[in-house]
């Protein structure tokens, strides 16, 4: 077998690669030679074929690094020698066991639609791929395991997109992916650390250890060639609060009160520390506020009061205030010796005058809720003129002096974000009121957008409008669609946020499952679904939910 050895540059970390193939139809196996191809290992064999007699290849691989296992060369190699002493056609069968119970757990079928069907087992199957399913100390990156953009770094994209898959369908996972966020609490006290606020400002991009892999430059100037300073790893604050708001989340729906003892509560209190500290007191307004911050629209930059981020700020501080009450009567030791060691012994009553004094936008007169400060005030133009601006095609759009930074046209769902995930608290119309106002304006130039106004779509009951945003993120890579560049900088690469905002789409969306301590589900689904059929875990139970048109069929598994 050929046996490849390396160590990563930065952490120094040792990583290794075996690899055998074998030709089980020949009777001699037949030698190759080794080429090095620019550092490209190319294995090159000389063989004889017929159409008679096909060849047949078996390759059998195996990957270890030095997180996993003290001696990865050794793994490597024993796995080639057990994996050939077990043979093909056993490790085959394996394979297709393991497959089989992973898509018993996440397969959602739709019937009369088999290109939506097609798109969405796509998602599915990547979400299934890349599940760390073997370590609570990895996430997942932007780009999966596809490739190397954004630096392999993990982003809020894992939280708020993919973890609604995972803790419905294989909740181990969705546990893993937070304990990741726990393991990497240093981190993120570090960072609030570092710009002299307390608490936990997670990491934009976060690596190893929770430190943020975001350059300060993350976009080069197509016409001068230099950096362009962006703000993302400084201000987009929301991150913090996309996480608390995510172990609530697990927790609601699985029932696994352990997470929070394990860790959770640290995260959650560490995130409210932290909002506490960055706000500002506006005497005249008699509220406090956060200003000179990003949204999820990145392409406006350092703005006062982004709605998204104030309303995620104020549910981060209200879990950590229901916590704190909750550990109080449960938990008062475990409680006494978190405060202690973290020292937030006094922050309850600030959290209190914080949550109850924090501005939240409220709808103006036409019923729309202000992405920022001054937002309305901005060039309301479209989409389509701002693009026709552009002097080259891979030109940056925000920024500092990006074509729509002084105007209305945003980069993704934000204020539609907020709507959907607190969309209990407005009145349908006043949903549908914003989806139209917002959406022309939205460049969906992030693979994360669409799914966002396919689910507020499915809201308001308009189905047939969340259709093609439904379509657009399920085949985000099926259709090379997505936006390849940022700068001169490559973003490609596959789109698992994508792949969990298709399967939010049809089960949360379309099939309109809800779990408010009973599973329950409200059909919208669009014209030629006859039905979509799906399982999902709802604390500590398994329930299989099939949705047609008129009829909601749910039993216990
Ligand atoms: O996390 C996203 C961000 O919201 C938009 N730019 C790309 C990131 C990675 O997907």
């Amino acid at each position: 077998y050929l046996l490849l050895k390396a160590i990563t540059e930065e952490a120094g970390k040792a990583i290794a690669v075996a690899q055998e193939i074998t030709f089980p139809t020949l009777e001699t196996q037949p030698e190759f030679i080794l080429l090095n191809d620019q550092g490209l290992l190319i294995r090159q064999y000389h063989l004889f074929v017929t159409p008679e007699e096909p060849l047949i290849l078996e390759v059998f691989g195996a990957t270890y690094n030095e997180n996993d296992v003290a001696e990865p060369a050794k793994a490597a190699a024993t796995a080639i020698s057990t994996a050939k002493t077990v043979g093909f056609e056993a490790l085959f069968q394996d394979h297709c066991r393991i497959w089989d119970e992973l898509w018993q757990q996440a397969d959602v079928v739709i019937e009369g639609d088999e290109e939506a069907q097609l798109a969405l087992r796509y998602s599915i199957y990547h979400l299934l791929s890349i599940a760390p399913r073997h370590s609570d100390q990895v996430s997942i990156p932007a780009r999966g395991l596809s490739g190397q953009t954004y630096k392999g770094a993990v982003f809020w994209d894992t939280e708020m997109f993919m973890l609604p898959f995972y803790m419905r369908t294989l909740p181990k996972v969705a546990r893993n992916l937070l304990l990741y966020r726990v393991h990497t609490l240093p981190g993120a006290l570090e960072k609030a650390q570092s710009y002299g606020f307390q608490g936990a400002f997670y990491a934009w991009e976060s690596q190893e250890g929770g430190f943020d892999a975001t350059s300060d430059y993350n976009v080069t100037d197509v016409f001068t060639k230099r950096p362009m300073r962006t703000y993302f790893k400084d201000k987009q604050i929301h991150i913090s609060g996309d996480i608390a708001y995510a172990i609530g989340e697990y927790v609601k729906c699985t029932g696994d009160y352990s997470l929070i003892l394990a860790g959770g509560a640290e995260v959650i209190f560490q995130c409210a520390a932290f909002y506490a500290s960055y706000s500002y007191y506006k005497p005249n307004k008699e509220r406090y506020e956060f200003v000179d911050v990003i949204g999820p629209d990145e392409y406006h930059e350092r703005v006062y009061n982004n709605a998204y981020t104030n309303k995620i700020a104020s549910e981060t501080l209200k879990l950590a205030l229901n916590l704190w009450s909750e550990l109080e009567d449960e938990y008062s030791e475990f409680l006494e010796i978190l405060l202690g060691k973290t020292g937030l012994e006094g922050q309850r009553s600030i959290w209190q005058e914080l949550v109850s004094k924090l501005y939240l936008q409220e709808p103006d007169q036409n019923g729309l809720i202000e992405q920022f400060d001054g937002y309305f005030q901005l060039e309301d133009t479209t989409v389509a003129d701002v693009r026709s601006r552009l002097l080259d095609s891979k030109e940056y759009w925000g920024g500092a002096y990006g074509v729509a930074a002084d105007t209305q046209i945003i980069k993704q769902a934000d204020v539609i974000l907020m709507l959907q995930l607190f969309g209990e608290e407005y009145p349908l119309e006043f949903l549908q009121k914003n989806w139209e106002y917002y959406e022309p304006r939205t460049e969906h130039g992030s693979s994360l957008s669409a799914c966002l106004y396919a689910l507020v779509a499915c809201r308001f009951g308009n189905q047939e409008w969340a259709y093609p945003f439904f379509m657009k993120t399920a085949t985000v890579d099926l259709s090379g669609k997505s936006k390849q560049y940022a700068g001169t900088i490559y973003i490609g690469g596959t789109h698992p946020a994508a792949n969990g905002g298709a399967w939010m789409t049809a089960v949360l969306g379309f099939a309109g499952l809800k779990e408010t301590g009973e599973v329950t589900a409200t059909p919208r689904l669009p014209e030629k679904w006859q039905s979509v059929t799906f399982k999902t875990h709802y604390q500590g139970k398994r329930y299989q939910v099939k949705v047609s048109q008129e009829k909601v069929e749910i039993s216990n598994l």
